[in-house]
């Protein structure tokens, strides 16, 4: 438990307002999600106050280019932003073209805006728990509005928007982009479809498209998300963006649903970090690491090998070891 010393100095830095602190425990966090078993109960009863926006859509729909523009307008209304990118070709990671890292850089300097990108390496509940931490660290940091991006493509993207308290969804008028975002489930989890780059033609028609797929879908059924059309790069339609990214979080604070929204989320990483806490003491018994199972486990390995006994009964054997540890 030594090593867990460390992390729970710097949970008590990071309350105190430490931004490197904040940092070295995301990148602990982002490492091994583990870590946060540690610090949470020096978290009690701290954050909850984050306003938690996911923003998704496909490849370079403008994701990064928005919450660029909407961290500018949120801090032009006094409050503090933290933009976290899980996506490794986002811009926030360098990978961008001039505009972008000039705009992005005026932010660097502001110590309201706080501006971090981990990688989307690692499998399934891995990024969605270790989103889920870090998003926790920037709540309790007292950050007013966490941007969260992800490139939405495939489940694991689904899953860490289903931490975000308000979803909003980015197409472009191409074609086949509000198809796309229907196959992936987008259309589902949405409570704002914004089609950016509004420059280009056919942008009108994407929005009567969405509205039309919105009104037959039944995946809505009290509240159809807006479609909002805005031009990201140049700020067009982002102040009227954010107005409605405020009003969905405050009417929902009004009839409480956010209180329930928070709490399945929180049963949410109640799931994906108990499955962590026996995975990793699944591999500490398989590994060898553990002396009072050692040879059980070695000579069961060798069964399953040799196909003497039959890897389900096996899994029983190691879940009864598993329940037996100290
Ligand atoms: N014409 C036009 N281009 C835009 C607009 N918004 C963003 N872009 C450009 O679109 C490109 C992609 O923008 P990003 O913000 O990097 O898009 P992204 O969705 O974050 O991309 P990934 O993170 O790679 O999926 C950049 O060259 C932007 O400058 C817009 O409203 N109009
Ligand atoms: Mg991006």
């Amino acid at each position: 438990m030594s090593n867990y010393d460390k992390p729970q100095e710097q949970i008590i830095r990071l309350l105190d307002g430490n931004m490197r602190a904040l940092s070295k425990l995301i990148t602990l966090v982002e490492s091994d999600p583990q870590i946060l078993a540690s610090v949470y109960p020096v978290m009690k009863d701290v954050g909850g106050n984050s306003h938690i926006v996911g923003i998704t859509g496909p490849p370079g729909a403008g994701k990064s280019t928005l919450s660029s523009a909407l961290a500018s307008i949120i801090r032009d209304t006094g409050r503090t932003v933290a933009i976290l990118a899980c996506d490794p070709s986002s811009p926030f990671t360098g990978g961008s073209v001039l505009g972008d890292r000039v705009r992005m850089q005026s932010h660097y300097t502001d110590p309201g805006v706080f501006i971090r990108s981990i990688s989307s390496r690692g499998s399934g509940g891995g990024l969605s728990t270790s989103t889920y931490g870090i998003t926790t660290l920037l709540d309790a940091f007292g950050f007013d509005v966490v941007l969260l991006e992800t490139v939405g493509v495939g489940q694991t993207e689904l899953d860490v928007m289903k931490i975000s308290d308000t979803v909003i969804v980015v197409i472009v008028p191409e074609s086949g982009d509000s198809i796309q975002a229907m196959k992936a489930g987008l259309m589902e989890i949405a409570d704002i479809f914004v089609v950016n780059k509004s420059d280009r033609v056919g942008a009108d028609r994407m929005v009567k498209d969405v509205e039309g797929a919105l009104r037959l879908s039944d995946s809505h059924a009290v509240n159809l998300p807006s479609v909002l059309k805005i031009r990201a790069d140049a700020g067009d339609g982002v102040p009227e963006l954010l107005l409605e990214i405020d009003r969905i979080y405050s009417d929902r604070g009004y009839c409480d649903r956010l209180a329930v929204h928070k709490s399945t989320k929180r049963l949410e990483a109640l799931r994906t970090t108990t499955l962590l806490e026996i995975e990793s003491k699944l591999d500490m018994i398989l590994d060898g690491e553990n002396s009072s199972t050692n040879s059980e486990v070695a000579k069961l390995k060798k069964d399953v090998e040799l196909g003497r006994i039959d890897p389900i009964s096996a899994s029983r054997i190691l879940v009864d070891l598993i329940k037996n540890l100290e």
